[in-house]
């Protein structure tokens, strides 16, 4: 009879040990997932970034204020907050020089929840190197890539005669980054002498958009002149979430 006692105390400690381990696992499980989400729901911030003059401020200032601001050589950044029907979120007009551009890149990323890379839809087959090369940064940038940051490519200065339209745009950055992709794989091959994996895209296909582990959307726009056209950037605000 004792013995028998012994036995299911002995079954019921196993039981009641497994039992508390399972709910400690849920409990950390259910704190890590808190967490998470706690961590995404505070990435506000929407960064506008591009070369200069390609109307970053031009189009930060229409979408914050309704209106130009007065645009200077842009050596700091300038911030506003955009209520989308679905959240709050945080302006970020990055400077474009070569200078500064990585202090605040660097200072923002991490809190970023969407990039806004703006082009002037009228230089960019004569700037292609430079708008690849400030692309391929931002696509392959660990942060970018670990936390999905939606992606817009903002083809400005839709009004300009010799504007190119964004489908040739596309075209345009997907032969340079496949190019820049290239290169950059023989350079670290030639630095550790190992295959490396591909920053971008896949290894032995020629880049798309497609391949990036984030969503890329493409829009035409108009951030100055009398006709502004923002409709597919707030369009693609709203759906922030
Ligand atoms: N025609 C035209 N000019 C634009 C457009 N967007 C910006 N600009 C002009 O391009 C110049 C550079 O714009 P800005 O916003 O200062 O560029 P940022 O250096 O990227 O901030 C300014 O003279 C703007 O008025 C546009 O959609 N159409
Ligand atoms: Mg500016």
């Amino acid at each position: 009879m004792s013995l028998n006692l012994t036995k299911a105390t002995g079954t019921d400690y196993f039981l009641t040990k497994e039992l508390l381990v399972a709910l400690l696992v849920l409990l950390v499980t259910l704190v890590l997932f808190i967490l998470w989400k706690k961590s995404r729901a505070t990435k506000s911030d929407v960064l506008l970034v591009g070369l200069c003059d390609s109307g970053k401020t031009a189009l930060f200032s229409y979408l914050s204020f309704n209106k130009p601001i007065q645009s200077f050589m842009s050596q700091v950044e300038n911030i506003a907050e955009y209520k989308s029907k679905k959240s709050l979120l945080r302006l970020v007009d990055i400077p474009g020089h070569e200078r500064v551009f990585p202090k605040y890149w660097e200072m923002y990323k991490m809190n970023c929840k969407g990039v806004m890379f703006v082009i002037d839809s009228e230089t960019v087959q004569t700037n292609i190197c430079d708008v690849a090369e400030l692309l391929y940064r931002i696509l392959t940038d660990d942060t970018i890539q670990s936390n999905k940051v939606k992606i817009m490519i903002v083809c400005n200065k839709q009004d300009k005669l010799m504007a190119k339209g964004a489908e040739v745009i596309k075209t345009l950055l997907e032969n340079e980054l496949d190019t820049l992709k290239l290169t950059k794989m023989s350079q670290l091959e030639s630095i550790d002498g190992k295959k490396n994996k591909s920053l971008l895209g896949r290894k032995k296909k020629h880049f798309d958009f497609s391949h990036c582990p984030m969503p890329v959307e493409f829009a035409e726009i108009i951030s100055a002149c009398q006709d502004v056209v923002l409709e597919p950037v707030v369009n693609w605000l709203e759906k922030m979430q």
